[in-house]
């Protein structure tokens, strides 16, 4: 027979349906399956033998992780798309009213459209494998979770845990997913007292998946669980009454407002499909491309394009225990690679190590690893003040200050040109994490520049996914390579720029902080330039991202670019950010930056006391230019303008990388889908218009650049297909 994705085979009256992609690492719900799924249900369901089945996949950790993205990218029109979610609808409903029970046996990502499908069987048993977790993560692509799941999920774990994964796309282990209520059964993922797969004689999963079913036909097994029918009669029962659905819609919508600050539409559209009353307020879908573009962005951010590097990295040593150098050896030691944390003082390395520390007890209390695999972990975190050590390092990351002099100093150490005794081995790569000081410059003081490159970790780097890595003309192509290599294992997403001051991500953000500056000077208030950010789609407002960022980073970053690129870095004064620094108003870290921040406070105040600084230093707005619009525009058109001239100077190697280090590093709005999609779908020419506008009053921090004036020039162009 010609079916490719979905086989069955009859054991004793049971059918075990089994899922395979050929084609694909994952299954995904993609047009053949759904056809080939079809075919089988109605043999099975025409066959007499047949009393019951099991759905398992035949990969080993995937069930299904959701619907092929490529086959919704492929449609033409949002009715496509609406006629595809139907027919997964049409399945699952066919699923869902099946004369023949189907038991759902799940190892691995159950994801999306996956998890759709096996909420529709009448049965679910999942392994307790770490990797098992299933979730509704659509959410985060502005996809509608589709198919009806948002009627079913409901009706299986209740109301407030559906919107929850709903809303946050977030992933539900095993254990927590059989708690909610989203699976009958765990199972050990190898079989009883079994230790390694080796062991295993049997498919133990899909042995437990074919007894339930036949249990179930013997009505041994109860289909459903008492208390989560009832839970989800109350719920309906309640729900019934008018003013307690209102009372619930408005909370979920306003904590959807408050979130996604009404931009983006898939929590929009959930709450939409389970609320006839809203039903005719929001019908929006043009942010889909974006999000769809971001997402094989990041897919394609994830993949190592200069290939497999000479060696693999083994001891990673980091010069440098403080916020950064403790979190980039976080993020390494417990990928299996030995870490070596250097610093200058006992107590600076004391505190880098109870951070790192504090970051895997964190997830040991989230059960996430136990303590015993913590414990195991840190003992491959070597601390220490001197470079014992150091000739085993395939790879030095320099987490130092600042200053091109102390930079110069520890790699002359490093490679031991000074009367240091220390010897790195000759194939050990140096990294340096600077945010602004040109890669070549810290390379002049090396012996080997081919090994010399820039990996600019963003903070906290626990959390922020991105990697900024900078080559210079003299970087090895295998010294990339095995930088991206350490980048990906750290779980990051990796964009790989050219050299320059500010090289991408800060060159990008100069511009707009100078602005934003620009813009209290001529008497904004904090609260409203970050309302006017946010509103725009910044998941941070400007004024709050300067706080972030740190107003004395700010200072250095505006005055070292501000002497690399002349006036265009212009715009706000950078004496504001000085004074506000001679202050001691350095940002959040300080507790003072443009607002005040209280220990256990959450809503913070503006900082009374910058008031004299902008008085000082108060500029009169140019009523053509100073609407909260033009204010808008003049942020945004100052970042992507360095984005697309970092792209013409071939600062930047793709639009793509460049979408995606604004989008994971700076906050640009994800529903634009990061600086090259907004110029696409805004129109260059609207966006050129615009500057001119601005440019006649400001000068040439707003002219367009060559890049962007060709755009404007031919529609046809795109920095997109
Ligand atoms: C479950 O998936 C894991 C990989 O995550 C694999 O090692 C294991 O063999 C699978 N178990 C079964 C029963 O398929
Ligand atoms: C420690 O690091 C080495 C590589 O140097 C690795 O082989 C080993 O698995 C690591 N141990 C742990 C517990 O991660
Ligand atoms: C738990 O750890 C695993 C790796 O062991 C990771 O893939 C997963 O995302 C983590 N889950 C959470 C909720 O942090
Ligand atoms: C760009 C960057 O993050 N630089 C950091 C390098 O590490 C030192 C020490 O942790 C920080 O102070 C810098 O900010």
């Amino acid at each position: 027979c010609s079916r490719t994705h979905v086989n069955y085979e009859v054991k004793d009256d049971v059918a075990v349906i089994r899922i395979n992609d050929p084609n694909s690492k994952v299954n995904t719900l993609s047009i053949q399956m759904q056809k080939e799924m079809g075919e089988v249900m109605n043999e099975v369901w025409a066959n007499n033998a047949v009393k019951s089945a099991v759905l398992i996949s035949s990969k080993p950790g995937c069930f299904i992780a959701g619907a092929d993205i490529n086959m919704i990218q492929a449609c033409n029109s949002e009715e496509e798309v609406a006629k595809l979610s139907q027919d997964g609808q049409k399945m699952f409903e066919l699923i869902e009213k099946s004369p023949k029970p189907i038991v759902a046996a799940i190892n691995g990502s159950c994801l999306g459209g996956g998890l759709e499908f096996a909420i529709a069987c009448q049965y679910r048993i999942a392994t307790k494998s770490k990797k098992t977790v299933l979730g509704t993560p659509e959410v985060m692509l502005g996809l509608l979770p589709g198919a009806g799941g948002t009627q079913r999920l409901p009706k299986m774990v209740g109301l407030p845990n559906a919107f929850d994964m709903m809303l946050t796309g977030r992933n539900i282990r095993a254990d927590k997913a059989k708690k909610m209520g989203l699976v009958n059964q765990l199972v050990d993922p190898l079989g009883p007292g079994l230790k390694s797969p080796e062991e295993r004689t049997i498919d133990y999963l899909e042995e437990v998946a074919i007894e339930y079913a036949k249990g179930i036909v013997n009505k041994k097994i109860p289909l459903h669980k008492a208390k989560g029918r009832m839970e989800s009669k109350l719920c309906y029962y309640v729900m019934s009454f008018e003013f307690v659905r209102n009372q619930i819609y408005r909370t979920v919508y306003s904590k959807v407002m408050k979130q996604s600050k009404g931009l983006y539409p898939a929590p929009l559209k959930i709450i939409e499909s389970l609320l006839p009353l809203l039903l005719h307020c929001v019908s929006e879908h043009h942010q889909f491309p974006s999000l769809i573009g971001l997402y094989h962005g990041q897919v394609a951010c994830k993949k190592n394009r200069f290939g497999v590097p000479e060696r693999e990295v083994k001891t990673l040593a980091i010069l440098g225990a403080g916020l950064m150098g403790a979190g980039i050896a976080q993020v390494t030691v417990d990928k299996g690679v030995h870490t070596i944390l250097k610093d200058t003082t006992t107590s600076g390395l004391a505190r880098g190590e109870q951070q790192v520390y504090k970051g895997l007890n964190d997830k040991t209390r989230k059960r996430n690893i136990t303590s015993f695999e913590r414990d195991s972990i840190l003992s491959n975190l070597t601390g220490q003040l001197d470079y014992s050590g150091f000739e085993k390092a395939d790879m030095v990351i320099e987490a130092v200050f600042e200053d091109i002099n102390i930079k110069h100093a520890v790699l002359k150490q490093v490679e031991a040109v000074s009367d240091s005794i220390v010897v790195v081995s000759p194939h050990c790569i140096f990294a340096s994490n600077t945010s602004a000081l040109p890669i070549k410059d810290i390379a002049a003081a090396s012996k080997r520049p081919d090994k010399v490159i820039g990996m600019h970790y963003f903070s906290p780097v626990d959390k922020m996914q991105l990697l900024e890595i900078i080559t210079t003309d003299q970087t090895s192509k295998d010294t990339t390579a095995s930088a991206v290599a350490v980048g990906l294992k750290q779980g990051k997403v990796i964009i790989v720029v050219g050299d320059g001051p500010g090289f991408y991500t800060t060159r990008c953000l100069a511009p707009m902080l100078a602005e934003a500056v620009r813009v209290l000077q001529e008497g904004v208030d904090p609260k409203k330039l970050d309302a006017l950010t946010t509103g725009f789609g910044f998941p941070v407002g400007a004024a709050t991202l300067a706080d972030e960022v740190g107003i004395d980073v700010a200072a250095h970053v505006a005055e070292d670019l501000g002497k690399a690129f002349g006036s265009r870095f212009g715009g706000g004064n950078v004496e504001v950010l000085k004074s506000m620094v001679d202050l001691g108003f350095k940002g959040r870290k300080s507790g003072k930056g443009c607002y005040v921040y209280q220990a256990g406070l959450k809503t913070k105040e503006v900082n009374p006391e910058i008031g004299d600084i902008l008085e000082k230093f108060k500029m009169t707005p140019n009523p053509a230019v100073s609407s909260d619009s033009d204010v808008q525009y003049r942020l945004v058109s100052r970042f992507v303008n360095e984005a697309v001239l970092c792209l013409q100077e071939g600062i930047l190697n793709n639009p793509l990388e460049g979408d995606i280090g604004a989008v994971f590093g700076l906050g640009f709005p994800p529903c634009l889908g990061g600086p090259f999609r907004f110029v696409d779908n805004f129109g260059a020419d609207k966006l050129v218009e615009k500057m001119r506008q601005f440019e006649a009053v400001y000068g040439n921090q707003f002219t367009p650049c060559q890049l962007l004036l060709d755009h404007a020039k031919d529609s046809s162009k795109k920095f997109h297909k």
